[in-house]
């Protein structure tokens, strides 16, 4: 049995790491664990939205005693990146409840979700400087993007562990809740998300990432455009019309 949990409830699903001894370090079994588990879930057409939670500590970072004798090959084979760069293009959206750290590649991993959602004594950051290296499993390129380049330096250079409410200043998380109530807060948003016209809200997913990829704002509204028109070959566009013209809940169908 490996290390990745996974439940499914009410069109969510909800991703584990069980390795509390090491306050759910991340190693490259466990990281192909949960690319591999993801992969699955994919074929799993009754899900509309993935949480990333894991209990007490999010993930205190890649596992250093696995990293610190590597060599330059040896690091490279230790790489997050394919595994992260796929969730951060999965196709429903994601939230990453974060209790307890969320640092280095447990922060980055953090990065690859949609929405952030951290409890009161959460502690996040990036300490790979204090360690000799920098982040390598998309924080350079993330974190800049997220928050932008002055916030993502101050973070990455100092290496210091902030708190969820600085983290909430620098637009790091969506929102703080207390500790007790980050899945449930998690879980709320995600079932209302379900609830949502699920092709579309797949659909728009794809394009804000693509958007924020594009070079120009013109390329982005016409992919946009295009996107959007295609909508309307679909079932749930017509029945969520439908349902609010007939004063009605819409049953959506995913198609
Ligand atoms: N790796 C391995 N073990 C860890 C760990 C980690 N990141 N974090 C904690 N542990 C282990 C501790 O060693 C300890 O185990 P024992 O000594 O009991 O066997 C156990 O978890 C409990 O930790 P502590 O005793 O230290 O607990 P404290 O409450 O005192 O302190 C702490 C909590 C989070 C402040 C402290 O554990 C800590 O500083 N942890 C390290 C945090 C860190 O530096 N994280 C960043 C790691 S570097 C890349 C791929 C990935 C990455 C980069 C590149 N490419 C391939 C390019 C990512 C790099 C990183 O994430």
């Amino acid at each position: 049995m490996g290390f990745v949990r996974l439940v499914k409830e009410d069109h969510i699903a909800i991703l584990s790491v069980d390795r509390p001894e090491a306050l759910n370090a991340l190693s490259r079994e466990i990281v192909d664990e949960m690319g591999e588990v993801l992969d699955e879930l994919k074929k799993d057409s009754s899900i509309y939205c993935l949480i990333f939670h894991s209990e007490k500590n999010f993930a205190a970072g890649a596992d250093i005693k696995r990293m610190a004798d590597c060599d330059e090959e040896g690091a490279k084979a230790f790489c997050f990146s394919p595994v992260y760069d796929g969730i951060a293009e999965y196709p429903i959206p994601t939230i990453a409840a974060i209790e307890g750290y969320a640092l280095g590649g447990g922060m980055e991993l953090a990065l690859t979700a949609d929405i952030r959602i951290a409890g009161e004594s959460a502690r996040m950051g990036f300490p790979e400087v204090t360690l000799g290296i920098f982040p390598g499993a998309g924080g350079t390129i993330r974190a800049p993007r997220l928050i932008g380049p002055s916030f993502a330096k101050e973070l990455i250079f100092s290496g210091e562990k902030i708190s969820a409410a600085r983290a909430l200043e620098m637009g790091l998380v969506n929102r703080v809740v207390p500790d007790d109530s980050v899945l449930e807060e998690a879980k709320k948003l995600a079932s209302k998300i379900a609830r949502r016209g699920p092709v579309a809200v797949r659909m728009v997913k794809d394009v804000i990432n693509r958007g924020l990829e594009m070079a120009t704002v013109r390329e982005g509204t016409a992919y946009e455009a295009s996107q959007w028109a295609k909508l309307f070959n679909t079932y749930d566009q017509k029945e969520g019309m439908h349902a609010f013209m007939e004063k009605r809940k819409p049953v959506y169908e995913n198609r």
